[in-house]
């Protein structure tokens, strides 16, 4: 039987403990599990090194000991280098092992992963379940390689790209996702519909314009296994917008309610501001949400008009002060480092986020992440850039330096940031949430204010660098500003396509992601 080993890889420094050593284990892994044990005889295992804090050889240790004929890694773009550099010392244990890296950063740069990290011997680009199911064929003898869609692969010196795979539209045919492959968590993020209608700068929306949802039905089912399985503190949503069809997010917390799931779970969601109206939010209050999570992004009115999100000062306001009203606890997201960025603009936001108020406030400094507008002119160094990091590592998300700016330098960037968070407080008068919030995120403000004020980092203490690391590496930086650039090209090109043809297959989706009431 073929035996396929899924691995979320380890950090090589703790930035952010929230996300560098997480309570969460990766949702991706369970999906594709999931997925292939349903539609294969294959023997499967899942190591979320992340999740376990284990280290490089440890993964190496229990890899020896499963023997996989295929070895599947996630990554996002700041993760990418520590997953190659587990897939080099994959591939020193045993050369014949295939190496598959999917997520994101190699579907925003197929060719230029494969080129950059030897180590990989496929890319998948965008969703996995068949493609890696098909490479599990390929294995067999049974698929040729020029039949997988959505696939980079080596053929000698050359890279070869086969036909994008088109994404699934029907989430619906897909089986639950295998939690009960992943180690038992304290919080888990589920997914239950895929895709965003908007159009940021900064985001990649690699899952396209038109949500895919599942069932009101299937949703609870997922809650109810969970639950059943690890008992976990959090099931969190990790949609890009919950509310997305307000009608079918009405009907999930009713489900909740009825079943008795909101006493059982804490549980929170991200979503748009335009989507929210006053019987949702009510709901959401029946419903025991512990957090409501919404993207502000920006306070800056010239930053806000540009950023795609179809967000207006009015319309913040009013979702904020409407969960106020209900009594929604609420956490915002700004950004700082838009395009065209200078010191006042961001004090512009910050004001912006003192008056909105949010319970929970998250700033972070701005990532160019590969496919977004931002990376297409942070590498041309237009509007405010002054230029942009190809060391992957560098590409955090509230500490990230992946950006120069012409307008000011990334210290006092960090400093702003800082001053983000006091002026929120202090402004309105919340001294104790003000220590509530450092306490509770004690470990990542020590880490921030070691960052800004020594300019180091707090190397993790259960996966320090690699002594070897940056010297397997040696590849990296091959990604040029052409690339980046044309990254987002490319991607958007990728994107309006799948747009098409999900539309085409169905139309009714597009309609249910207008405005409507929720009720
Ligand atoms: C939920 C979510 C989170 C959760 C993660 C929870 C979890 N348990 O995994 C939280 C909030 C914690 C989080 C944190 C971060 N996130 Co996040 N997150 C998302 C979100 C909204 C959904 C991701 C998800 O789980 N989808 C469901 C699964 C099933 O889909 P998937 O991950 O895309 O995986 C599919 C394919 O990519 C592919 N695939 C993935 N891995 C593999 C591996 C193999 C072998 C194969 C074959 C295929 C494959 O197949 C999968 C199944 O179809 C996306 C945005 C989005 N639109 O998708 C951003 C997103 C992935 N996050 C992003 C980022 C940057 C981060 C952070 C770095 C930010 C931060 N520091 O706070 C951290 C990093 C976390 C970490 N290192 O562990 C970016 C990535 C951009 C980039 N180029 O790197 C995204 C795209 C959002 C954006 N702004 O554009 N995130
Ligand atoms: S609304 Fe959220 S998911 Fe949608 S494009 Fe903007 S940041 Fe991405």
């Amino acid at each position: 039987m073929t035996k396929v080993l899924l691995i979320n890889p380890p950090v090589i420094n703790v930035i952010e403990p929230w996300t560098d050593q997480p309570q969460y284990v990766r949702t991706a892994l369970a999906h594709l599990a999931g997925y292939l044990r349903n539609t294969q005889k294959v023997e499967i295992k899942v190591i979320d090194a992340k999740y376990e804090q284990i280290n490089f050889e440890e993964v190496v240790r229990r890899t020896e000991e499963f023997d996989p004929d295929i070895v599947g890694l996630t990554a996002f773009t700041s993760e990418i280098k520590p997953a190659a550099y587990q897939a080099a010392l994959i591939k020193k244990l045993n050369p014949n092992i295939l190496t598959v890296i999917g997520g994101v950063h190699v579907t925003t740069l197929p060719r230029e992963t494969l080129e950059e990290f030897p180590f990989f011997d496929f890319g998948v680009v965008g969703e996995g379940e068949i493609t890696l199911k098909e490479l599990v064929d390929y294995k067999k003898g049974v698929k040729s390689l020029e039949e997988i869609k959505g696939l980079v692969y080596r053929k000698g010196n050359e890279i070869i790209k086969t036909p994008p795979r088109p994404n699934i539209v029907d989430q619906e045919s897909l089986p639950l996702p295998a939690w009960d492959l992943l180690p038992k968590a304290e919080m888990y993020y589920i997914q239950t519909e895929k895709g965003c209608p908007f159009n940021c700068q900064f985001c990649v929306n690699h899952n396209g314009r038109v949500a895919r949802k599942r069932s009101p039905q299937s949703v609870i089912k997922e809650f109810e296994q969970l639950i059943n399985y690890a008992n976990p503190e959090y099931i969190n949503i990790g949609d890009e917008i919950f509310t997305v069809d307000m009608p079918r997010a009405y009907q999930i917390m009713e489900l909740m309610i009825q079943k008795g799931i909101h006493d059982k779970i804490k549980w929170d969601v991200q979503t748009h501001v335009k989507y929210i109206d006053e019987p949702l939010i009510e709901q959401f209050k029946r419903a025991k949400i512990y957090e409501l999570h919404m993207g502000v992004e920006a306070g800056d009115e010239i930053s806000l008009k540009n950023l795609g999100k179809g967000n207006t000062k009015e319309t913040i306001q009013r979702a904020f002060d409407l969960a106020r009203k209900v009594g929604v606890k609420t956490g915002a997201f700004f950004i700082l480092g838009h395009p065209g960025e200078t010191i006042k603009s961001m004090q512009n936001t910050i004001d912006f986020a003192a008056k909105v108020n949010p319970d929970v406030p998250m700033f972070s400094i701005m990532v160019a992440y590969p496919g977004t507008e931002i990376a297409r002119l942070a590498s041309k160094k237009e509007q405010g850039f002054a230029g942009i990091s190809r060391n992957w590592d560098d590409y955090r998300f509230r500490i990230g330096g992946s950006i120069w700016y012409k307008n000011f330098t990334k210290k006092q960037l960090e400093w702003m940031l800082i001053k983000g968070y006091l002026t929120v407080f202090i402004k309105n008068y919340r001294i104790i949430d003000l220590f509530k919030f450092a306490w509770k995120y004690r470990k990542a403000a020590l880490t921030l204010l070691s960052k800004v004020l020594t300019g180091k980092e707090v190397i993790s203490e259960y996966a320090p660098p690699p002594k070897d690391y940056e010297e397997i590496l040696k590849t990296s930086f091959v990604t040029s500003d052409e690339s980046m650039e044309a990254s987002k090209t490319t991607f958007a090109a990728f994107l309006a396509d799948e747009m098409k043809r999900t539309k085409n297959e169905n139309p009714e989706l597009v309609a249910e992601q207008r405005y409507r009431p929720s009720i």
